[in-house]
C-alpha cells in the first residue's frame, strides 16, 4: 500500500478518520492520522527515485507508534455513529499540524493548502523522547519518527556506509547506529542522505541561515558567497530557465539577498585541476604512490579516514574546491581588498551536507578564524529567498565578481560524476603530449549514472587508465584491493559519495521525478558545451592568480594554502 500525502489530506478534509484509514496510513508509515493530526512529508514516496525507497523495510503495525486510545475510540465511534461523509466534513476541525519545518518539496503542505486546511503547531500526545544530538549537524527526533526505515535504506543502498539500524526502547522502535555509538563516532560520512530520505522531519540537519542573515546585517562584515557547480543545475530545472541563464540568475539572487561579492566555485574547481593534475603527473611519471584517488568529495574523504585509513597515501593531497576557494578568498582576496580576515565573512553554497562538516575541520582555520564561515545548501538558499519574499521573476541576472570571474566548462562539469576526471584528462593529455588539445574534449564514456565507469587514454607513449565511481558501496571492492596492495588496473580514480555526483547531493531539493537527475546532469553538460573556455588550464583568471599570488601549481605557497593532510 503506497499512499501519497494528497490521499492523507483528502482523508483529513473529508473527515475520513476511521481506524481503517488510519491503519492504511500507518502501513505506509504515516503516523497518527486523525482530524487534528497529520503526517508530514518532504515529498511522497512516489516522488523519489525507486532506488531510494524500494526494499525499504516495512514494519508490522504492532511496532508503530501507538495511537492515543481515546483518539482511536473517537474515530471508531464516528464510524459507529454512522456519520455521513458530509457530516464528518462539517465536524472536522480541518487543520494540519505539521511536525517538520520544511517549506519546500512538501506535497502534504501543498495538498493541505488546496483543501484550505489550517496549519497548527503539533501537540505531542505520544511519549516524549529526548532529541538525539550526537552529530555536529544531524539530529534525530524520535517523537516524529514513523519507523519507515527510509533513512536506514538511504545509508545502506544509496550512499553505502550502512551504519544505521532500528532498535527498541521503551516499547518503541527507534533509529540508531549499528554499533550503538554516537553518530559522530561511527563511519557516518555526514552526507545527509538519511535526512533527505526522511518523510516526516524526524531527521534534520542544522540550518546555518540564521548566522548568515546576521552576518548580512552586520555593517562591519564584508560578506562573500561562492556557489558550487551543481547548484545551477537545480536552479535551471526548478525554474525552467536555460542552463546559461541559471548562473547569472544565482549571482543576481545572492546580490539581492545582500551579499557584497559573489564568486563561482567552478573557479576553484579549475584551481583544483591545476594542482591535482600536476600532482597526478608527478605520481604517474614515477614520483609517488599510485593509483591516485581524487579528494574533492568530503563524504568520500570521511569514509577513507574512518573505514580505510590505510589507503590515505593514495588520496590526492589537494583540498576540495570549497576549501581552496575559502583559503584563496581569506588570503589573496583579503590582501587585494585590504580587509582583515576577521572582517570577511565567507559563505559557501553547495548541494551537500558533508561540506558543512568539512568547513568545520580545525585544519581549515587560522587562529580560530575559519576559511569558510558558513555553508548553506541549495535548499537553505531557496528558503532565504522565500523568507526575504524575493520573487524569482524579479531577480536581475548579474555577472560574478572579479578577480575570480572566469570559469571553464571543465570546472562546471565537477558537479556530475565523471566531471573531475574529465577535467583532469583535458589537462593531462595536453601536458603529456605537449600539444594543445583542440578536439576530443568530451570523454563521454565516463559520464552518466553507472556506479563504475572507466576509460583509458594514451598520450606520448604514456597510458592513463581512469575509473570513475559514485556511491560508496560501488567503491568498496576497489578500495579493498588497493588496501591489500593488489594491482587494480587504474591510475586515476574519481570517487564521489553520492550516486551521479553532486547533482544528487542531499542538500538539494528532493528530486521530483526519476529523470530529473538526468536533466540536472544535462544542464552542466550544456553549460560546458557552450563555454568559451573548456579547459581549466586556459582560464585567464587562474593564470593571473598564479602569476600574482601562487607562483605555479604545487609551489610552496600553493602547498600551504591549497593542500591538506588526513587523519588516520
Ligand atoms: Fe561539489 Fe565540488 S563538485 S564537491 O560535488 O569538487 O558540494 O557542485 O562544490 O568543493 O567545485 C559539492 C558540487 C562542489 C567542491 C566543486
Ligand atoms: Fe557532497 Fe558531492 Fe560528495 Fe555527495 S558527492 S557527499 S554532494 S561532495
Amino acid at each position: 500500500c503506497v499512499t501519497g500525502p494528497a490521499t492523507v489530506i483528502q482523508a483529513i478534509a473529508a473527515g475520513r478518520h476511521a481506524a481503517e484509514s488510519i491503519d492504511s496510513f500507518l502501513t505506509v508509515g504515516y503516523a497518527k492520522v486523525h482530524r487534528e493530526d497529520y503526517s508530514c512529508s518532504r515529498g511522497s514516496l512516489e516522488d523519489l527515485p525507486r532506488w531510494m525507497y524500494e526494499d525499504t523495510p516495512r514494519l508490522p503495525r504492532t511496532v508503530m507508534p501507538a495511537l492515543d486510545p481515546e483518539i482511536r475510540k473517537k474515530n471508531y465511534a464516528e464510524v459507529e455513529l454512522g456519520l455521513s461523509e458530509e457530516q464528518a466534513v462539517a465536524e472536522a476541525e480541518r487543520c494540519l499540524q505539521c511536525g517538520c519545518k520544511s517549506r519546500y518539496d512538501c506535497d502534504l503542505r501543498n495538498a493541505a493548502s488546496d483543501y484550505n486546511l489550517e496549519f497548527k503547531s503539533p501537540d505531542y500526545d505520544r511519549p516524549f523522547f529526548p532529541i538525539t544530538d550526537d552529530h555536529p549537524f544531524i539530529t534525530r527526533d524520535h517523537n516524529k519518527c514513523i519507523s519507515c526505515g527510509r533513512c536506514i535504506t538511504a545509508c545502506a543502498e544509496v550512499e553505502g556506509p550502512d551504519i544505521l539500524t532500528f532498535y527498541m526502547k521503551h516499547g518503541r522502535q527507534l533509529v540508531g547506529t549499528k554499533s550503538g555509538r554516537p553518530l559522530e563516532h561511527t563511519d557516518c560520512i555526514s552526507c545527509g542522505h538519511c535526512v533527505n530520505a526522511c518523510p516526516c522531519g524526524a531527521l534534520r540537519y542544522t540550518s546555518e541561515k540564521g548566522k548568515v542573515f546576521r552576518a548580512l546585517h552586520d555593517p562591519s562584515k564584508t560578506v562573500v558567497a561562492f556557489v558550487a557547480p551543481a547548484v545551477r543545475a537545480i536552479i535551471a530545472t526548478r525554474y525552467g530557465i536555460s542552463p546559461e541563464a541559471a548562473t547569472p540568475f544565482i549571482a543576481g539572487l545572492l546580490k539581492q539577498l545582500g551579499f557584497d561579492k559573489v564568486f563561482d566555485n567552478a573557479f576553484a574547481a579549475d584551481l583544483t585541476i591545476m594542482e591535482e593534475t600536476t600532482e597526478f603527473l608527478d605520481r604517474v611519471t614515477g614520483q609517488g604512490v599510485m593509483p591516485q584517488f581524487t579528494s574533492c568529495c568530503p563524504g568520500w574523504v570521511n569514509f577513507v579516514e574512518r573505514r580505510y585509513p590505510e589507503i590515505i597515501p593514495h588520496l590526492s593531497t589537494c583540498k576540495s574546491p570549497q576549501m581552496m576557494m575559502g583559503a584563496t578568498i581569506k588570503n589573496h582576496f583579503a590582501q587585494m581588498a585590504g580587509l582583515a580576515r576577521q572582517d570577511l565573512y565567507v559563505v559557501s553554497i553547495v548541494p551537500c551536507i558533508a561540506k558543512k562538516y568539512e568547513a568545520k575541520r580545525p585544519e581549515f582555520a587560522t587562529d580560530g578564524i575559519p576559511d569558510v564561515d558558513a555553508v548553506l545548501n541549495s535548499v537553505e538558499m531557496l528558503e532565504m529567498m522565500d523568507l526575504k519574499l524575493i520573487d524569482p521573476a524579479d531577480v536581475v541576472p548579474q555577472e560574478y565578481d572579479e578577480p575570480y570571474r572566469m570559469v571553464s566548462g571543465a570546472g562546471i562539469l565537477f558537479g556530475n560524476s565523471g566531471g573531475v576526471a574529465e577535467a583532469a584528462l583535458r589537462m593531462a593529455v595536453e601536458k603529456l603530449s605537449g600539444v594543445p588539445l583542440a578536439d576530443h574534449l568530451d570523454f563521454t564514456e565516463i559520464r552518466g549514472f553507472d556506479g563504475v565507469k572507466e576509460t583509458t587514454i594514451e598520450a606520448n607513449g604514456v597510458k592513463v587508465r581512469v575509473a570513475v565511481i559514485s556511491g560508496l558501496h560501488n567503491a568498496e571492492p576497489i578500495i579493498q584491493k588497493v588496501a591489500r596492495g593488489e594491482e587494480i588496473g587504474y591510475d586515476l580514480i574519481e570517487i564521489m559519495a553520492c550516486p551521479g555526483g553532486c547533482i544528487s547531493g542531499a542538500g538539494h531539493p528532493v528530486p521530483e521525478k526519476i529523470d530529473s537527475l538526468e536533466k540536472r546532469e544535462q544542464v552542466l553538460i550544456d553549460i560546458d558545451m557552450s563555454s568559451k573556455i573548456r579547459k581549466s588550464q586556459d582560464n585567464p583568471d587562474i593564470m593571473k592568480l598564479y602569476q600574482e599570488f601562487y607562483g605555479q601549481p604545487n609551489s610552496q605557497l600553493a602547498h600551504e594554502l591549497l593542500h591538506t593532510h588526513y587523519y588516520q
